[in-house]
């Protein structure tokens, strides 16, 4: 067979056993190897079941991802699993792990299957702009019905093993050694005279069911939902050549609608998405056997919005901690404000009230700093003032154990005289979390001059222990994220003295996919911090880094957002649904006049160019100055932290789909006609001018 692959007899029974770490994908080695053992067994006449089992973490959890794009190599994957599905002799999947994407493929290509409760089924092939091409959407419907096979493609989420028992994709819910149980059942398969069960040839849940009903329901989810998405209604009609084909055209049919996602753009932007995400918890110098310190307690300094969330994700990871307050009043305030959000996750469903008091357990309140003494890890919240965190940080300093890392969660003051406040500016790292932090899953995590490796290592398991995708991150103003959304910010508000409306220019890029507009999202969070950035950009900005005046208009206006019920949109009462502002344009106006500016048409393509490009040109100023490792590094930060939508894959993805050469052009008319602000980024220009990309870097 293969060194990915073996086959074992044991009795009448065929082991085929797969070992391909991390996580079995089905690369070219595997699908070889499945074929020639299955292939076999078949052949071998002493054989009368077949048992698939997989070593390591869990079973195949996919096609092997880092094989798309290339030219494809044979056996394919329809073919791996149609030979299997064809077998003479009853073949039993033993499913641990994440049986995803190709895995299940193969797993319901299989005449039974069995799983430990723990296991989770799933295609997530849409999430990587694909769809299963495997026979996933000709088998899966044939096992769990229409309605439900259409939610799980659509969605790509994967269900757990009990629930996939009750639907009848799993028949036997096992535990102990897996090849065990896969020859025990095997074995009562044969006592009982069952032979193969071909899914393919099912049709008791495809008969009397209203199918093109569920289909024309997903279909109209999806274009409400994700009209800017390719996969999604190419999964729709895969699933519909499950009912309305045989299976021969119907696989055929599925083959067809795979084609066309593989070679479409999102799917190149949605694996970069993915491998991104991982590739960015990799520290370029810091080896992979760096020490971590033991995180086994922590504690956050203020127990305001961000002090809590913070709390929250602790107490979600199992780890105890203390939210350190000025007064028992604040503190108490701190221990409600926890309970009242996790009580929100209880009336939504999403948490148990027993889970809720769990979870309250792990969170203490304190308002001496001599309470910390014991704690690993300090995560600071407090108000964005240096004297404040210089008070704090001068406490932790007197009062935490030698060893302790002192966290600070600033989103844009200077980490490394932060780290001056103490006599262990080695233990001093920044956690940037993003509001709300119990949901947000991006996670900046910020590298001081002097944070010493361990501490950084430290930091990163900290991030994957909490479910964050954590960044590491150079100091500067703003770090990546909020420096970049800065230049995105003040474009927008150019636009708007320059003809523009909020609700063109919002709308215009939540065609590009972004989840909300940039005035959408001011009125949310409020107009009053980027007023004080303006003011404060005023008093310390050379003159040729021109201002839009715009914000301050509209605070002399009363305009301050949803907080004050108007802004760049009016809300009514109890309402979020943004309404245009028939204050705006006399606001505009007197903008556009006191700026000099001849008001004047805009297009979608020009919102997009000054929008976009502005954080392009900002991301390569932050890769020259290191402050970022990678391009994509600065597209999982983003992607997880300004909705910027997976599908582009990121700005530094889009830049290089765009071409450099053409941002280039572009920055550089923008430099003409708007200033010092557009100045190109020496990075950009040289890769322009060499015909290269931000990935080849
Ligand atoms: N192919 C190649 N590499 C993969 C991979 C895959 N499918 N899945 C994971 N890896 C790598 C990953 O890059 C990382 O590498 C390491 O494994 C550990 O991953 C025909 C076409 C399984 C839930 O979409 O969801 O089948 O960084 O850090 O957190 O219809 O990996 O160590 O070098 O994520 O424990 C469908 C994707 C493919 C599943 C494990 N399958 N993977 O999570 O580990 S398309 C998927 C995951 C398909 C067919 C179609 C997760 C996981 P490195 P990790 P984890």
């Amino acid at each position: 067979m293969s060194d990915v692959v073996t086959l074992e007899r044991k009795g009448a029974i065929a082991v085929v056993t797969v070992n391909n770490p991390p996580v079995n994908a089905l690369g070219i080695a595997v699908r070889e190897g499945l074929q020639q053992s299955f292939k076999a067994a078949e052949a071998d006449p002493d054989v009368k079941a077949i048992v698939l089992v997989c070593e390591g973490m869990t079973f195949m959890a996919g096609a092997d991802i880092k094989e798309f794009g290339k030219p494809p190599k044979e056996p394919s994957l329809p073919d791996v699993v149609n030979g299997i599905e064809a077998g003479s002799k009853p073949s039993v999947a033993v499913i641990h792990g994440t049986a995803l994407g190709g895995g299940l493929e193969v797993a319901v290509s299989c005449h039974y299957r069995i799983a430990v409760k723990s296991a989770k089924v799933g295609l997530p092939e849409v999430k990587l702009g694909l769809l299963p091409g495997a026979g996933g959407t000709q088998r899966l419907p044939r096992l769990v019905g229409v309605a439900k096979a259409l939610d799980m493609i659509v969605s790509g989420n994967p269900i757990g093993a009990v629930e996939a028992h009750d639907l009848g994709v799993i028949d036997e819910l096992v535990e102990g050694d897996l090849t065990a149980a896969g020859i025990a059942f095997a074995e009562k398969l044969l006592a009982e005279g069952k032979g193969p069960r071909r899914t393919g040839e099912r049709t008791d849940k495809l008969d009397g069911v209203d199918n093109a009903a569920a289909v024309a329901a997903k279909r109209a989810e999806i274009e409400k939902k994700m009209p800017g998405l390719f996969s999604p209604q190419r999964c729709v009609s895969a699933v519909e050549a499950a009912f309305a084909l045989p299976l021969a055209e119907g696989l055929k049919r599925e083959r067809e609608l795979f084609a066309e996602c593989l070679v479409s753009p999102q799917r190149a932007a949605l694996v970069h998405a993915f491998f991104s995400e991982r590739q960015a918890s990799k520290i370029n110098d810091l080896p992979k056997d760096t020490p971590v310190r033991d995180v086994k307690s922590a504690a956050v300094i203020g127990g305001g919005t961000m002090g809590v969330g913070i709390a929250i994700c602790f107490a979600n990871a199992g780890i105890p901690v203390k939210i350190l307050e000025i007064s028992s009043e604040a503190r108490d305030k701190a221990l409600e404000r926890a309970r009242d959000t996790y009580g929100m996750s209880v009336k939504r469903g999403s948490l148990t009230q027993d889970a809720l008091e769990q979870r309250m357990t792990l969170i203490s309140g304190v308002t001496d700093y001599a309470d910390l003494s014991d704690v690993d890890v300090v995560v600071e919240a407090v108000f964005e003032d240096m004297g404040v965190k210089q008070k704090v940080f001068e406490a932790l300093d007197a009062n935490c154990k030698p060893g302790a890392i002192l966290a600070s969660n600033t989103s844009s003051l200077d980490l490394n005289a932060i780290a001056q406040f103490t006599k262990r500016p080695q233990d001093v790292v920044g956690l940037h979390f993003f509001s709300p932090a119990n949901v947000m899953r991006l996670l900046e995590v910020v590298r001081g001059e002097k944070t010493a490796k361990d501490v950084l290592a430290t930091a990163m398991a900290i991030g994957k222990k909490l479910k964050k995708v954590s960044v590491p991150v150079g100091v500067c103003d703003g770090f990546v994220g909020n420096r970049m959304v800065f230049q995105y910010g003040r474009e927008s508000e150019f636009l708007l003295e320059e003809g523009g409306t909020p609700e063109q220019i919002d709308g215009a890029l939540r065609k590009f996919g972004l989840a909300m507009g940039p005035f959408a999202m001011r009125d949310l969070s409020g107009l009053d911090i980027g007023l004080a950035i303006r003011t404060r950009q005023r008093q310390t900005l050379p003159a040729e880094f021109k201002l839009p005046v715009v914000l301050d208009k509209m605070a002399e206006a009363g305009l301050l957002g949803q907080k004050t019920g108007k802004g760049f949109y009016v809300y009514e009462k109890g309402s979020r649904t943004p309404l245009p502002n028939p204050e705006l344009p006399a606001i505009m106006e007197a903008a556009s006049k006191e700026q000099g500016i001849e008001r004047r048409e805009l297009s979608d393509e020009y919102i997009i160019e000054r929008t976009i490009y502005a954080l392009i040109n900002e991301g390569a100023k932050i890769l020259e100055e290191g402050i970022a490792q990678r391009a994509s590094d600065i597209d999982v930060i983003y992607l997880n932290g300004y909705g910027f939508p997976a599908h582009q894959g990121g700005p530094m993805f889009y830049a290089d789909a765009v071409g450099l050469d053409r941002v280039y052009a572009r920055i550089c008319e923008f430099h003409e006609q708007h200033g010092a602000w557009w100045k190109p980024a020496a990075l950009l220009e040289k890769l322009a001018k060499e015909g290269r990309k931000f990935a080849d870097l």
